[in-house]
């Protein structure tokens, strides 16, 4: 029997390559070995404000881009979080199983405290236990993610175990996925930090739908050092390792050492170029597919089929779970 994997992208924005590189990819390359769960964490969305109509757009490219990237709704289960709705019912019986302290805990939450951001919500800080109901309700073994999400997945485990010893084995514990290379896209601006939609200008993070000009522009003029040797250093050199990650990730995991090989004696200008030339021939792809497919009726096809396999999977562990807490009487 295929082992099962299971991932959710949250579109509060547009998808980049950061979540291609981190995620996605290894989503669509994971649909041959594995039986792919693949959602989008619409509820996820609303922990932080969102204008309706944008939201909307938001959710329906996000569908779109699953499936320009290569996505088969043949081959894996591709739905909206909240056409399933054990994903919030499960939520809250794992919110009521976890401790504050380990909330606590969680340094995405902190860090957006740290900013000082106003009003943040209760939704915000109790996300982890509705990503942990998210992937417990499907039974996955992995749980393909980027570096920033490991935290969250090993949450759920320690809950999940911790209920396995109080009621019986209710969850299947599952091992969080970390690519060895591209688990962490750096911003083209400022290579210390992640790429993220959440980048003021913008220039440090290259949209999935992006103008292709403005993406090589941005390639362009990504932060570098003045050495001048194109080698994966991330600490001496982060702008020039991130780069080469990038390139790297696109070319299926073409070796490091090929294209310091490739680009030795050569300038950075050169070497940008080529970065840019890769990417924007990834970018190129997935849009055309994008345009073929967003205003088709493949999105509403993809999502209702993907609701009822998602939902038959999903009820049956959540009868199990209600069950063994002593909450349901009649069947
Ligand atoms: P952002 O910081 O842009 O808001 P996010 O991590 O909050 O992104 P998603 O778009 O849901 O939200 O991320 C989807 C997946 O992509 C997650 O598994 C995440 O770990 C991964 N990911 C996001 N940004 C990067 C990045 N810069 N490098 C590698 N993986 C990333
Ligand atoms: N929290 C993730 C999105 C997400 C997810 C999940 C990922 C929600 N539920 C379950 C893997 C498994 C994020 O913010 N990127």
């Amino acid at each position: 029997m295929k082992h099962r994997m299971l991932s959710g992208i949250k579109p509060t924005g547009q998808l980049h390559l950061g979540s291609y590189i981190g995620a996605l990819r290894q989503f669509v390359q994971s649909q041959e070995e594995y039986e792919m769960v693949a959602f989008i964490a619409n509820l996820h969305c609303i922990t932080v404000p969102q204008e309706p109509a944008e939201l909307q757009k938001n959710l329906r490219d996000c569908v779109a881009l699953y499936l320009a990237c290569g996505l088969d709704p043949k081959k894996s289960i591709i739905f909206l979080q909240t056409d399933v709705m054990e994903h919030a019912q499960l939520g809250y019986i794992m919110c009521c199983h976890t401790y504050l302290g380990e909330l606590n805990r969680m340094t995405q939450f902190k860090d957006k405290q740290a900013k000082g951001e106003a009003n943040l919500s209760g939704g915000l800080y109790t996300y982890p236990t509705l990503m942990a109901a998210d992937i417990l309700l499907y039974e996955p073994d992995y749980v393909p993610v980027g570096e920033d999400q490991k935290q969250h997945v090993e949450l759920c485990r320690d809950v999940a175990i911790r209920m396995n010893n109080r009621y019986g084995e209710i969850f299947h514990v599952p091992e969080p996925m970390i690519p060895e290379v591209g688990a962490r896209i750096m911003s083209l601006t400022d290579p210390t930090h992640k790429m993220s939609k959440s980048d003021g200008l913008n220039r440090g993070c290259i949209y999935l739908l992006d103008d292709l000009k403005d993406a090589r522009k941005k390639i362009m003029s990504a932060k570098t050092d003045s050495l001048g040797i194109v080698k994966y250093d991330p600490e001496n050199q982060p702008g020039i390792a991130n780069l080469i990650q990038i390139m790297s990730s696109l070319q299926d995991d073409r070796p490091f050492e090929d294209i310091e090989k490739e680009f030795e004696g050569k300038g950075y200008g050169d070497f940008k170029r080529a970065v840019a030339d890769v990417v924007c021939g990834k970018l190129e792809e997935i849009q055309k597919r994008y345009y073929e497919i967003i205003d088709s009726d493949l999105i509403e096809t993809t999502l209702k089929d993907g609701a009822d396999r998602a939902r038959a999977i999903a009820s049956v562990t959540l009868d199990r779970v209600q069950r063994a807490i002593g909450m349901e009487i009649i069947d």
